[in-house]
């Protein structure tokens, strides 16, 4: 059994800082779940744009207000409660309104430093 944290994880590798997103990665892939969770802070009046073509993400908010935009012009309003699910590997906007804090679910699990490239992407990291 794993038994971790959060107040343990900061300042330490499992936590990756961007300018728009603090991410604290509770769960890796050598935790060996078949998926890797974190807590995500998205600052407050920040824009994202983000693609995950190698993954699949859910993202459950818990605290705070914002928006998703689709590639179509779509827009959905996130607040407390909201999953949204990346199942098509959906190219995307998010904007944070106020400081929100995620739960974000990753499948293929990260290994643990990914951060996003120019175009919002994680690479597809085999091993450390
Ligand atoms: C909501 C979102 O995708 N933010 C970017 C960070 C990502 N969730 C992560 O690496 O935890």
């Amino acid at each position: 059994m794993i038994i971790r944290n959060i107040n343990s994880l900061h300042g330490t590798e499992r936590q990756v800082d961007s300018n728009n997103w603090s991410s604290t990665r509770l769960l890796l892939k050598d935790d060996n779940m078949g998926f890797s969770f974190h807590q995500t802070i998205v600052h407050p009046g920040t824009e994202t744009k983000i693609w995950y073509k190698n993954h699949l993400e859910a993202v459950y908010c818990i605290e705070g207000t914002g928006e998703i935009e689709e590639e179509d012009g779509a827009k959905h309003n996130i607040f407390p409660g909201t999953i949204y699910a990346l199942d098509k590997h959906d190219k995307h906007k998010l904007r944070a309104f106020s400081k929100m804090k995620m739960i974000c679910i990753f499948n293929p699990p990260l290994l643990g430093p990914e951060t996003h490239d120019s175009q919002g992407v994680y690479p597809l990291l085999m091993e450390k």
